[in-house]
């Protein structure tokens, strides 16, 4: 049976944790293959909400396997904090696998992101501070500590050197901070290694097993397509691979296994963090968005920056993550505009340009060329069809449709589980 990947198409909080979670119902295997816990997951099942950070959203489906991938960094205290925290709602977290290859974000890389954000000052990147770089640049690096260290302290404790061999003179001579001692950092990782010993495996060998039997295996993204540290909008990115390549690396499963390609949409646009943004708004329609959509971070906090849908973003996303269809979310804020901008090219000192700009700094400078559509007033959230929405919201669609070129097989009206048009 086939592997599924869904991807955000934007900048992420596209509202992969809800469409993840219902999809959760109809597969087997949920992995997350990317990132950590700077990842913020929202999903709402009977007006519950759950926050998800470092735990695929498939955790919350009862008859799910979720597992993290090897391309996951993994902050053990956030784990077992996060693992607790749905036990004693009630959710079963006993089936959680977790790579052994998987990387750990140790301690001294929390301070690490923090302290280099500082010293950036207004050349920074606004991370999410979770220590997500540091732990994938010791990863590249060859200092990084994998899952499967922390069962050998003599493996564990030659690691934590290597990795703070350099580190210490970094932070002693460049950042004027003390030395980090291995041995409380060996002391801290080992004191989780009894409780991570039963979830930790080959969870490349046992999806593959998986899908040979017939099961179905979902790929879940972290951040999204232009967050992708290849793909995006370098340097104001993620530090890992947020889109369907990431998928096959950051799990071990092979492309060939994977036949469809979900990417998610927000039906208007917002980014978190520094960097570029065409369509960003500043004045009181983003700050409608930004009130409708209960747009803050669902790790940080911070209020995100809102604007219209941008479909060079969503052509992009296509045809970077090969995408088959398009879950588009969110619609139902776009209610009570007189009109709904869409932007299908940008202006580049004077030069139109209908696909991104490969060039980073005039991305910088791309103003959107917008197509103004009609908005609509009614209230869209109970609708489950696509003809009960009103005439304005489906032409919406369509043209989005158009513009991607790629077929929207979903669309949600609202935060609930049940709130969804499916259309394919
Ligand atoms: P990092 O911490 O190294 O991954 O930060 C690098 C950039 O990636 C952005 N980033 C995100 N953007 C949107 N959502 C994310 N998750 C949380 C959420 C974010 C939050 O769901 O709301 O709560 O603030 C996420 N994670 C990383 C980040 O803003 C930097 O631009
Ligand atoms: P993710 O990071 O892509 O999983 O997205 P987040 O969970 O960070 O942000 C998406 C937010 O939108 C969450 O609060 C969801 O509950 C909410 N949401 C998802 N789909 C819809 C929708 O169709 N309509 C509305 N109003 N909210 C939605
Ligand atoms: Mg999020």
């Amino acid at each position: 049976m086939p592997a599924i990947v869904l991807v955000g198409a934007q900048w992420g909080d596209e509202g992969k944790g809800k469409a993840t979670d219902l999809m959760g119902r109809d597969v087997d295997y949920v992995v997350k293959f990317n990132g950590g816990n700077n990842a913020g997951h929202t999903v709402v099942i009977d007006g519950e909400k759950y926050a998800l950070h470092l735990l695929p959203s498939g955790i919350l489906s009862p008859n799910c396997v979720p597992v993290i991938g090897n391309g996951v960094v993994v902050d053990l205290e956030v784990l077992f904090t996060e693992l607790d925290g749905l036990s004693a709602r009630g959710v079963d977290v006993s089936k959680l696998r977790i790579s052994s290859n998987a990387h750990v974000i140790a301690p001294y890389n929390r301070t690490l992101d923090k302290v280099t954000e500082r010293f950036l000052g207004s050349r920074k990147i606004g991370t999410t501070g979770r220590g997500i770089g540091p732990t994938y640049a010791d990863k590249m690096n060859r200092v990084g500590i994998r899952v499967q260290d922390i069962f050998d302290e003599s493996i564990l404790r030659q690691k934590v050197e290597a990795a703070l061999a350099v580190k210490n003179q970094v932070l002693a001579k460049i950042y004027n901070t003390r030395a980090v001692e291995a041995d409380r950092v060996v002391a801290e990782l080992l004191s989780y290694a009894e409780r991570l010993r039963p979830m930790v495996t080959d969870t490349s060998l046992e999806l593959e097993q998986a899908l040979d039997a017939g099961q179905n295996v979902l790929l879940e993204a972290g951040q999204a397509t232009l967050l992708d540290i290849d793909h995006g909008t370098y340097p104001f990115v993620t530090s890992s691979s947020a889109t369907a390549g990431g998928a096959c690396t950051g799990s071990g499963i092979p492309p060939t296994r994977v036949s469809r390609v979900i990417a998610i949409l927000k039906a208007y646009s917002t980014r978190v963090g520094e960097g570029p943004f065409p369509t960003e708004l500043f004045d009181d329609d983003g700050e409608t968005l930004r009130k409708t959509g209960a747009e803050y971070g669902t790790t940080t906090g911070r209020p995100r920056r809102c604007g219209w849908v941008d479909t060079v973003v969503g052509r992009y996303a296509t045809r970077i993550n090969g995408v088959t269809d398009f879950v588009v979310t969110k619609l139902d804020v776009l209610t009570g505009f007189e009109q709904v901008p869409v932007c299908v090219a940008y202006d580049v000192d004077g030069v139109r340009h209908d696909e991104m700009p490969a060039g980073q700094s005039d991305y910088h400078h791309a103003t959107p060329i917008y197509e103004h559509l009609d908005g609509w007033w009614e209230d869209i959230s109970g609708c489950r069809t696509f003809e009960e929405l009103p005439e304005a919201a489906q032409r919406y669609v369509l043209r989005l449709e158009e513009l991607i070129g790629a077929r929207v097989s979903a669309i949600g009206v609202g935060p609930g589980r049940e709130q969804i048009i499916q259309r394919y």
